[in-house]
């Protein structure tokens, strides 16, 4: 077999857009992730230690920075999305239909979404706004997966018995990876995924 064949294309990450209105999308052309999930669940971690890249999207201690959706290119016409978190309860009702009516136009229209990370803090479980999120991809017929994220903060063991405890009352079909940004748990097994669902393998 040629060294060409057995190649994968490398991730090259770089910043796109933050986009607060559909206006500001790039492109709905080729292939694109996205990362949904609560706030302070992980979504910009995840990006980051998949990509490889330290800083790529902004994380923060504070939920609820993300405002925008973030796109990022990883190759040609493959991109990786970092949705705004949801459910988090201290900003104000117009801002969080704000986040509503910009998520909605998101998932309504995007014909390039070709897969859907869902980030769950390992220790909170899946609950309702991840269940719409699942049964929505599920509906659109687009692929998802729940990391089960902040593994670390929990024993191996542990971490074991409660991902089968999740799994119990989670949505069928979605496979539920235990994951750690700073472990970098799962992180191999999310990016080939990643990379099958843009079909760069
Ligand atoms: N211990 C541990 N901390 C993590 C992990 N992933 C994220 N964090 C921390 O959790 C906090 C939130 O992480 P972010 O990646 O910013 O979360 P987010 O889902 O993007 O948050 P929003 O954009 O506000 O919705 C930060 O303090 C991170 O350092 C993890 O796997 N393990
Ligand atoms: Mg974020």
């Amino acid at each position: 077999m040629s060294a060409q064949l057995i190649m994968t294309t490398a991730l090259d990450p770089s910043f796109l857009t933050g986009a607060r209105s559909a206006k500001q999308f790039p492109a709905d052309s080729g292939l694109e992730v996205a990362f949904a999930g609560r706030s302070n669940s992980g979504k910009s971690s995840a990006i980051n230690a998949i990509t490889g890249r330290k800083s790529l999207a902004r994380t923060s201690k504070t939920p609820g920075r993300t405002r925008e959706i973030n796109f990022f290119a990883v190759a040609e016409d493959r991109r990786l999305v970092d949705l705004p978190g949801y459910g988090y309860a201290k900003v104000s009702t117009a801002i969080r239909d704000e986040w509503r009516e910009l998520l909605e136009q998101y998932f309504r229209r995007r014909r390039s979404l070709r897969g859907l990370f869902v980030t769950v803090d390992i220790r909170r479980g899946i609950g309702d706004l991840d269940r719409v999120m699942l049964s929505w991809a599920a509906d659109a017929g687009v692929p998802a997966a729940a990391l089960l994220t902040k593994a670390d903060k929990l024993s191996r063991s542990a971490g074991f018995r409660r991902r089968d405890e999740i799994a119990a009352t989670a949505p069928e079909g979605a496979p539920l990876l235990l994951f750690s940004a700073p472990r970098r748990l799962g992180v191999d097994e999310a990016r080939t995924q990643l990379r099958a669902w843009l079909e760069l393998a």
